[in-house]
């Protein structure tokens, strides 16, 4: 796959592009992650990128002028690329889908970084991890002209918290969406990661087994390695019930879970019954 990230503050992406996950994600073939500079599709010796608002308010806004020719551009290159054309079997909503039932063919995912977008999640980045072209744009001062919203297939926010721009963001999605492709990650290690199963990860320990009186957990020294499993299931749900209650509210919880909290984390499960209790009314 190809990312594009469409900024007006490319130098912030120096160490990024020459951080592991993009090098291995490149050296592999994977993917091929670009950055261009929005002030080279701005016109007059200023390439000015932003302007005040419409209808008056504080601060500058990101100009769609340069969002729009750096995107037309890109088509352009894509198509001669021997893309089709713009394709989004899979857009958040549903709503920009052009020439649906389209079977085949290059995809191309367009995402807006805006603390007004929706909240990033995991299933997000399998979702772009599947298109063929992820083109990120940065949002940057107080704002970004809503016809640059308009245009693209999604706007993404990466939590609730302002943050100067959209590059920061960028890389966070970026980083997200590499790690996932085929081959770039350890084998077996994303299924029990954070998020991928609903649940936080268990905690992780290494050596020593015991630092200035801080000791691991016994279990891990068992050796049993069917228990070890069983109480990293029940560890999991303690930690998501303690930092991440939002996260179980529509969870359905299997037999093996109930008998690991049981046996390894009781007072989860009692709070963890209570909870969904609550949680019907
Ligand atoms: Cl995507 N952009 C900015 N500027 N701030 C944010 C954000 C994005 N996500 C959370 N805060």
């Amino acid at each position: 796959m190809k990312i594009t990230i469409l900024t007006i503050c490319p130098e912030l992406f120096q160490s990024f592009l020459s951080s592991h996950v993009v090098r291995r994600a490149e050296k592999m073939g994977l993917a091929e992650v670009e950055v261009r500079d929005l002030r080279t599709y701005a016109d007059g010796s200023f390439r000015k990128v932003d302007d005040s608002p419409f209808g008056g308010g504080r601060g500058l806004v990101l100009r769609c002028t340069p969002v729009f020719r750096a995107l037309e551009q890109i088509r352009i290159e894509d198509e001669a690329a021997g893309g089709k054309g713009r394709f989004f079997p899979e857009s958040a909503d549903g709503r920009k889908q052009e020439r649906p039932g389209t079977p085949s063919g290059p995809r191309r995912v367009t995402a807006v970084l805006t603390p007004a977008g929706t909240p990033y999640r995991q299933a997000a980045a399998h979702r772009f991890a599947r298109a063929d072209h992820l083109v990120l744009i940065c949002g940057h001062y107080e704002g970004i002209d809503e016809r640059v919203l308009d245009r693209a297939d999604e706007a993404v926010s990466i939590g609730d918290y302002v943050l100067t721009g959209g590059e920061l963001p960028a890389m966070v999605v970026a980083d997200s969406v590499l790690r996932l492709l085929r081959g770039t990650l350890r084998e077996g290690s994303a299924e029990e990661e954070s998020f991928e199963n609903g649940l936080l990860e268990y905690p992780q320990y290494t050596q020593p087994a015991e630092e200035e009186g801080a000791k691991i957990p016994g279990i891990l020294l068992s050796g049993n390695h069917g228990e070890i499993q069983r109480w990293r299931t029940a560890e999991a749900l303690r930690v998501t019930l303690e930092r991440r209650p939002d996260l179980l509210r529509d969870r359905k919880f299997t037999e093996a879970e109930w008998s690991a909290l049981d046996a390894y984390a009781p007072k989860t499960a009692e709070l963890l019954k209570k909870r969904t209790e609550e949680w019907k009314k």
